[in-house]
């Protein structure tokens, strides 16, 4: 008997792990329609879905699997995923934590050294000749013995923390309790954290509880040398906010990974040098990713035999 699957955008790596590990597992892969849904006479069928981090996993897709046991998500952050809808007709979601905290901490601290030395725009000065026609350019940032601030301490934030401790001068973090073993200084309003510090980290998860956190405020403690760095996600932070405060010198600086409308960037931000800009891709490295979609296939696999998940989301 054949086990369905629905697939739904996972990055091109994972779908092809996937497609060459169903066979062996006696899995059929299904895609969904252009209505996000997959075909009637499959739907009844389907046990499993197969999700990016970017795909919206709602009530009414899994109200349309009657026969669903599992959601198995392809990132650590779940936002896009009714949980509560899923865990009310009895459905396990997992997530694939962990196996991806070095790659995203990497990537902020990338982020947080490319702004702070204007990475990117040295780098176009050479390319245009500009170092030749018109001498060194302007000065940039010192990172190291900044103030460096975190909103939020979980398994990324400390992963960040870990690499800031032989560069900054002092670490701070912002969280709703503070972290029994943490080594750092806990901060209880964000505002204030913001005030305290040079560059500001946001790695909370998104959702609503944390949708525009780092508010027109929080931006204007930061203030017109400061520089908050984004690989969360971009519902995070006030984005309208954020390009009028960037644009008006309010605040120094933004690295961002993350952004309100994915795929868009908003033009002021583009044509800004005072940002770096990439394009969600924090976790985006062979081996992460490879590790992520194997964690997903382990969670599959557990729920579709009748086993615990693996990695489920808390609750
Ligand atoms: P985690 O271990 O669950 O940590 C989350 C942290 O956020 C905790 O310290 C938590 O502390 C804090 N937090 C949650 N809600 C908060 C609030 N309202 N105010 C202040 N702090 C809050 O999660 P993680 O594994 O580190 O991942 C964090 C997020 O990073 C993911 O959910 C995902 O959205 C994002 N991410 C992005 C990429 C990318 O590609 N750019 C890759 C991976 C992850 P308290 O609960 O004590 O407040
Ligand atoms: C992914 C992410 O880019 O894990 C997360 O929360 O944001 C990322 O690692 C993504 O959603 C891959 O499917």
């Amino acid at each position: 008997m054949s086990i369905d699957i629905l697939v739904i955008g996972l990055p091109a790596l994972a779908d092809d792990m996937l497609n060459r590990q169903a066979p062996d597992r006696g899995w059929t892969l299904h895609r969904p329609g252009p209505d996000g849904l997959p075909a009637p006479e499959v739907a009844g069928r389907i046990v499993g879905v197969a999700a990016s981090g970017a795909a919206t996993v709602d009530a009414r897709l899994i109200d349309a699997l009657p026969a669903l046991k599992i959601i198995a998500v392809h990132a650590v952050g779940y936002d896009l995923t009714d949980v509560a809808h899923a865990r009310s007709r009895g459905v396990v979601v997992t997530h694939t934590p962990d196996v991806l905290n070095d790659d995203v901490a990497d990537l902020a601290l990338l982020l947080a050294l490319a702004t702070l030395r204007r990475l990117p725009a040295m780098d176009a000065y050479v390319r245009a000749g500009r170092w030749a026609s018109e001498g060194p350019p302007p000065l940039s940032r010192r990172a190291s013995g900044l103030k460096y601030g975190l909103l939020g301490l979980g398994r990324i934030g400390r992963a960040i923390a870990e690499r800031l401790t032989p560069l900054a001068g002092e670490i701070a973090y912002h969280t709703r309790r503070p972290v029994a073993d943490a080594p750092w200084r806990h901060v209880p309003n964000l505002v204030d954290l913001a005030a305290q510090v040079d560059v500001l980290i946001v790695i909370v998860p998104g959702g609503a509880s944390t949708r525009g956190l780092v508010s027109a405020e929080v931006l204007a403690a930061l203030g017109p040398n400061g520089v908050l760095i984004n690989v969360a996600r971009g519902e995070v932070v006030d984005q309208d906010a954020l390009v009028a405060a960037l644009t008006s010198g309010r605040l120094g600086g933004a690295g961002l990974d993350v952004f309100a409308d994915e795929p868009n960037a908003p033009q002021a931000l583009i044509d800004s040098d005072r940002c770096v800009l990439t394009p969600h891709v924090a976790s985006a490295t062979v081996e992460t990713r490879q590790a992520m979609a194997a964690l997903m296939i382990a969670n599959l696999e557990a729920v579709l035999a009748g086993r615990p998940p693996v990695s489920p989301v808390p609750d």
